[in-house]
């Protein structure tokens, strides 16, 4: 694994558990951990759970007793990395977004493509499909259980930076990580609805905002009113704060998207609304056991959401874990996520999603960035 951050942490998580709730026929091991500070990496190593480290991830891509190289690394050494590793040939899962750009994307999707010839695969790390609420979702779409998808409504709301005293980090620099929140959770919204409806976004109309200009450069966010007071030396921020747009779906559904770090008091919330012409699906991450579903087939005098607690046994993924009523958590996806790369690769075939899919997502952020910068004209996704 390259990259031990909150993502790291949640990836060595579910290396270590998988094969331990699932029945897998490939047994991972936390082989190697590659970061750049000595230190630092060595006790990442320990906490994780990795047998060594690496201070230089060409050197690890390298080494003959790895198979599969796991990119928790901000956006721009996404590319490169993957690219490197499978030309090493190793399977490769990389976070999301993809990548910084188009460009980027597709290189590795090429890349990706050559490597499966050769039965060595790659996956992008777009996890929310791997809820047991929205994968339960998913098949109630696919069985036409709310008929033809009219409308998606898709929301992603946090607060983390809200408070303009929070200093800059890597996810405010778009040299690293390439837009704000349009590419941090509104990547996630594109992947899941373009997944749950089984239809590409064609194009979008879309603004976004930067809401605070410049942070403190350094110290932590010390609650309202942070510790970025006038004393300390400000810094830009490049990116988004948040993202809004609408959009077409192959099939005839429209869309409305939204993603902001500034919606204050939401922690979360990945909410995910489909109407359809026999019903209608809604789901919220800060309510993630659940899936509330409105039939439009029950009787007259019937009808309603009804809230599906999505627990038991016959329920995506649920039989590995507890009985019925206790829930799983934002961990479990990375669990489920983990369980899915390793049965795909040890059956010889291509995981979902794949760094195609990853790219179709990297074409509609580009079309969101275009249309924002046109004063919210309509863009088409091109590819
Ligand atoms: C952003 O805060 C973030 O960490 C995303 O980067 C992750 O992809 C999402 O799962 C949780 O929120």
């Amino acid at each position: 694994m390259i990259g031990y951050a909150f993502m790291g942490a949640a990836h060595a998580q579910a290396w270590r558990t998988a094969h331990r709730f699932f029945d897998l026929s490939l047994t991972p091991e936390l082989t190697a951990l590659a970061g750049r500070s000595e230190p630092d990496v060595r006790a990442a190593a320990d906490r994780l759970g990795f047998a060594s480290v690496e201070t230089d991830w060409r050197k690890l891509v390298k080494r003959n007793d790895i198979d599969l190289v796991d990119i928790c690394t901000p956006g721009d050494t996404h590319a490169e990395i993957a690219v490197a590793a499978l030309a090493a040939g190793k399977h490769v899962l990389c976070e999301k977004p993809l990548a910084n750009s188009v460009a980027e994307a597709e290189r590795m999707a090429d890349a990706a493509r050559e490597a499966a010839a050769g039965g060595v695969y790659a996956m992008c790390g777009y996890t929310y499909r791997r809820t047991p609420a929205l994968a339960l979702a998913r098949r109630l779409v696919a069985d036409g259980r709310i008929g033809t998808v009219r409308h998606v409504r898709a929301h992603y709301l946090q607060d983390w930076l809200s408070d303009p005293g929070t200093a800059l980090n890597w996810r405010l620099d778009a040299a690293k990580a390439g837009s704000g929140a349009l590419g941090d959770i509104g990547s996630h919204l594109v992947d899941t609805t373009q997944w749950l409806t089984g239809q590409p976004i064609t194009g979008v109309s879309a603004l976004l905002e930067t809401f605070v200009k410049t942070r403190p450069m350094s110290g932590d966010r010390a609650g309202l009113g942070g510790v970025g007071g006038d004393d300390v030396p400000h810094g830009p921020v490049t990116v988004d704060d948040a993202a809004l747009f609408t959009a077409r779906f192959a099939g005839g559904a429209v869309g409305t998207f939204e993603a902001s770090r500034f919606a204050l008091g939401r922690k979360n919330a990945l909410r995910i609304e489909l109407n359809g012409s026999a019903g209608s699906l809604a789901f919220d991450f800060e309510d993630s056991n659940a899936l509330h579903f409105y039939d439009g087939t029950d009787p007259v005098g019937l009808q309603g959401f009804r809230r599906i607690h999505v627990t038991e046994p016959e329920h995506p993924y649920i039989a590995a874990w507890w009985p019925p009523g206790h829930g799983l958590g934002y961990e479990h996806g990375f669990t489920h996520q983990v369980v899915d790369l390793v049965d795909a690769i040890a059956r010889g075939e291509q995981p979902t999603p794949s760094f195609e899919d990853g790219l179709a997502v990297q074409r509609v952020l580009d079309a969101v960035g275009r249309s924002a910068a046109a004063g919210s004209e309509w863009c088409a996704t091109a590819g």
